[in-house]
Formats: structure tokens, sequence, C-alpha cells
């Protein structure tokens, strides 16, 4: 089925949720068609595949559209039985595993997503940081447990759920250093998430997927703080 199948990737080139996706597609070895979308005229096509939510991305299968990232990443790993498994298969393990899934979506990118929307406005950058900080020290702490159990990802190779949320949050955090002055992957206080992004940056398949540095703190300049200063005092 893999070799006739038609599919695209609807997505933009800076945006974290189309990156889940198309991460996901490089490592399960799914080829796709890449449909760029300009968000100031979007493609009559993804209305119409889309047309709740007028985002990116939707993956399109054989004619057949699906929207909302994790929902894709869901549909990949269930019809795509090659590759490695995004997911793990018993269920337990899988339940914990979406736990922590849901607790970087949930709790760090949506902290994060506040430091970059609040461009610097006193009080909510200010919690926003506090909040990112804190939260990375309780997934710090949890992933040290969770691996402990025995549970196997950052090998590099076979890269599940948890490594493509993880490298669509914080493997720009160099950009986020130097666009909003905020050290989220800070070696010393959270030595386990350094070094595991660290790995992760040197995959391929993420160097590929990765916009570059520059095209990418350009963009960012939009919601640059006017008082930097402010998020790096905090951590
Ligand atoms: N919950 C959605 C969020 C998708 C989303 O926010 N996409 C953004 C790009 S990162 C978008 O399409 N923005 C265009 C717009 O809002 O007009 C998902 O997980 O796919």
């Amino acid at each position: 089925m893999e070799g006739e199948s038609s599919v695209k990737l609807h997505e933009m080139w800076a945006s974290t949720y189309s990156k889940r996706v198309e991460l996901a597609l490089k490592l399960k070895g799914i080829p796709y068609e890449y449909m760029e979308e300009d968000f100031t005229n979007k493609s009559q096509l993804l209305l119409k595949y889309n047309p709740v939510h007028k985002k990116v991305p939707v993956l399109v299968h054989d004619g057949k559209p699906i929207a909302e990232s994790y929902i894709i990443l869901e549909y990949i790993d269930e019809t795509w039985k090659t590759g490695p498994k995004l997911f793990p298969e018993d269920p337990y393990e899988r339940a914990k595993f979406r736990f922590w899934a849901s607790f970087i979506q949930q709790q760090l990118f949506e902290s994060f997503s506040r430091v970059v929307i609040s461009q610097g406005q006193g009080e909510a950058l200010e919690q926003a940081v506090k909040d990112v900080f804190e939260r990375l020290g309780v997934f710090e702490e949890g992933m040290k447990e969770y691996l402990a159990g025995g549970a196997s990802f950052t090998n590099g190779e076979n890269l599940g759920l948890l490594d493509i949320l993880m490298v669509v949050t914080f493997s720009p955090h160099k950009v986020h250093e130097e666009v909003f002055g905020i050290k989220t992957m800070d070696p010393d206080r959270y030595p386990l998430l350094f070094s595991w992004i660290t790995a992760l940056n040197e995959h391929p398949l993420v160097k590929q997927i990765s916009p570059p540095h520059d095209k990418l703190v350009e963009l960012l300049q939009i919601y640059k703080p006017t008082n930097q200063a402010r998020g790096s005092e905090s951590h």
C-alpha cells in the first residue's frame, strides 16, 4: 500500500506543529509532497481540507484530509506499520508515554508560547518565564524516573513521539535564547534535557527538518521582547 499511496503535507516552514508531522513521516520513511502555505494567502485546498481551523498541518492521504498534528501522528503510526513505532505497543507503556507527551504539549509548549506572545509585557512575561523554568524542572525529574524505569528513547536511532515533541519545542533553543533572552536548555539546571536535545540536534533527520537558525531569528523578531533583560534575569 505504501508504495502506491499519495501523501501530501500542507505546512509552513517555521510551523512547529507541522514539523512534528514532517519528522514523523521522515522517521517512518514515508515519501510525501511538501505543500508550503502562505498564512497571508492560504490555498483553497487548505481551506477546503481544514475548514474548521484553517491551520497547518494537514496531511492528505490518497485524497483524504486529516487535520490536527497529534491526530495526524496517531494516524501515521496506525497506518504505516513499517519503520519505527512512534507510540509504544504495550498499553501501560503507551499510557505513561502519553502522559509525558501531554505534559510537553500542555505544560511546556503552552508556557513557552506565552513567553513568545507576551512580547515582553511585564508581568505576563515574568509569569510565563517562571512557569517555563518550573515546568522544565518537573520534566527533568520526571524523565529521570521514566528513563530509570527502562523506557528507551533518545538513542539517536529509534526516535519516538517524545523525541518528536522535544525536537519541535526545544531544538531551536539557541534561537530562543538569542531572540527572547531565555535559556531553556541550561546544562547546569537540566543536564538530562540538555544532553537529550543535544543528541537529537545531531540526528540527520532532525537537521533536515530544522529551520535555518538565521531565518528563524529573523521571523521571530516580531515577537522579540522590548525588555529582553527580563527573560534572562528570571532563571
Ligand atoms: N492544534 C493544531 C495547531 C496548529 C497551528 O496552530 N498551526 C499554525 C501554525 S504553527 C497555523 O496554521 N497558523 C495559521 C493561522 O493561525 O492562520 C495542531 O496541533 O495541528
